[in-house]
């Protein structure tokens, strides 16, 4: 217990370099306060884990030091999209999901599998407890099976396996494979994943890793944050926003709808995830309704 409580005052001094102290303790002290599934879910992209995994094992592993459990849902767009071409399958989007054959399936399994995997060794290897979550979470329907084949919408989220891993203090690392009732894999998108399993646990915190860390303004820079009760009209109606910043946005809207006021959604870099969790100036774009 001790050791804990000094770990903890190492590192509120070490992250009082970003902020003060005091507000640090504050933040600290909130989220201990939470039930453990209600704190936060982070939702990793594939090109996180393939250009930043240093950085987001420390930031895992900093917050399991003090005491917080993460849900970690990732995706493995990038991965993916080389793997196909290894395999020799075209690469086919409609509305941004991956048309996805019952051969490009068995390469979709694969490469979630190889990366989930990769995850949580490279985390259990920095002493972090984390566990293995490939499948069993998402109750999942053919989308759209002419147009899409093997892709899935989410119906419903079971969390027996998450609370399982929450109880014994170990990070859920999650990959966004769904099943039908009749136990069929489908290929889910994996932002899509992420907001249905924050439907299902209204966490305090959402935050998407991303390359960009961020939603970027007309110049290319990072916009701190959006408040959309008083800004989303004015934002949509920027002709610099981009199609897939707008459908972002527009999901982020969807998602806070359905969420206590207290949530917020940030979009930031793993190594910031502490700066933005622990400080009031946070990191990369809070949003807010
Ligand atoms: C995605 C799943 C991976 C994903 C795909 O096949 O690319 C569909 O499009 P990122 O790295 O988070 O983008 N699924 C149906 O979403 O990964």
């Amino acid at each position: 217990m001790d050791t804990h409580k000094n770990t903890r005052q190492t590192i509120v001094r070490l992250l009082s370099s970003m902020g003060s102290a005091k507000e640090i303790q504050q933040y600290l002290k909130r989220f201990s306060q939470l039930d453990a599934k209600r704190f936060a879910v982070v939702k990793v992209g594939g090109a996180v884990l393939r250009d930043e995994l240093d950085a987001l094992i420390s930031s895992l592993s900093f917050l399991q030091q003090v005491g917080l459990t993460p849900i970690v849902l990732h995706g493995a767009g990038p991965q993916l999209d080389a793997e196909m071409k290894a395999a020799g399958i075209e690469k086919q989007t409609v509305d941004g999901l991956r048309v996805t054959s019952p051969k490009a399936l068995e390469v979709v399994r694969r490469v979630f599998q190889a990366q989930n995997l990769r995850l949580v060794e490279a985390l259990q290897e920095m002493d972090v407890r984390a566990t293995s979550i490939l499948s069993g979470v998402f109750e999942a329907r053919f989308l759209d099976r002419d147009r899409l084949g093997l892709v899935g919408g989410v119906d419903a989220v079971n969390l027996a396996p998450i609370e399982a891993s929450l109880r014994i203090g170990s990070i859920p690392v999650i990959a966004s494979l769904g099943e039908t009732a009749e136990g069929q894999i489908l290929n889910v998108n994996a932002d899509f994943a992420a907001n249905e399993l924050v439907r299902a646990l209204q966490p305090y915190k959402i935050v998407f890793l991303t390359g960009t860390g961020g939603l970027l303004d007309e110049h290319g820079q990072i916009i701190d944050s959006i408040n959309l009760r008083t800004e989303y009209e004015h934002l949509m109606a920027q002709p610099w926003l981009h199609s897939g910043m707008r459908l972002k946005i527009d999901q982020i809207k969807h998602l806070l709808d359905d969420l206590p006021l207290t949530s917020s959604v940030s979009i930031t870099r793993p190594g910031q995830l502490a700066k933005e969790l622990f400080t009031h100036k946070g990191s990369g774009t809070l949003i807010r309704r």
